[in-house]
């Protein structure tokens, strides 16, 4: 499990070489605008049930088979699993955002992910529906500007899609 300085750290030692001034400069730029990396930490983390039940609620109107009788989220029982993953999906994004590498969400929950439910029989390409559902919500909380001081978080904003993005192109 990497974090964006472990990460640096390592591709530099494998290659036997001194930190260049780029990877510096980078990492240096990713301090100054750590604030926003962990207010959007902390507006995803604090809105995550909310994140939860509506993209899953969102899913079962679109996709109802999932829940009618046969379907992988029937019963009660299925029901709790499936919104339980997608609360581990959130919260090992929520991981990477913090830490500013994906390895901790690659490592820890992606891999083998899509075995596993081709193992249940659980159909991967609705979990990237409600995955993507998940991305929007969550990136319309960290891009609010309510309450917050008026900035550009574009490029975390694109790198917190890619997170989802990553969890998405697992499963599916
Ligand atoms: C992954 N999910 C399920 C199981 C596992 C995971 C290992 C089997 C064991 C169990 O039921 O607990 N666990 C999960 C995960 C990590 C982990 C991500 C990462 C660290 O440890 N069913 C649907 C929807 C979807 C869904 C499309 C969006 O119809 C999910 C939610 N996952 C779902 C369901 C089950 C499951 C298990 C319904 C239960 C399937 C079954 O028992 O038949």
């Amino acid at each position: 499990m990497f974090d964006a300085f472990t990460k640096v750290v390592s591709q530099a030692d494998t290659r036997g070489e001194m930190l260049s001034t780029a990877q510096i400069d980078a990492l240096s730029q990713m301090v100054a605008e750590s604030n926003k990396r962990l207010d959007s930490v902390n507006r995803i983390t604090s809105n995550a049930s909310t994140i939860v039940s509506n993209a899953a609620r969102s899913l079962f109107a679109e996709q109802p088979q999932l829940i009618a009788p046969g379907g992988n989220a029937y019963t009660s029982r299925r029901m709790a699993a499936c919104l339980r993953d997608m609360e581990i999906i959130l919260r090992y994004v929520t991981y990477a955002v913090f830490a500013g590498d994906a390895s901790v969400l690659e490592d820890r929950c992606l891999n083998g992910l899509r075995e596993t439910y081709l193992a249940l029989g659980t159909p991967g390409s609705s979990v990237a529906v409600g995955v993507g559902k998940m991305k929007e919500a969550a990136l319309a909380i960290v891009n609010d500007p309510a309450g917050i001081t008026p900035g550009d978080c574009s490029a975390l904003a694109s790198e917190i899609a890619g997170y989802f993005d990553r969890a998405a192109a697992a499963v599916s």
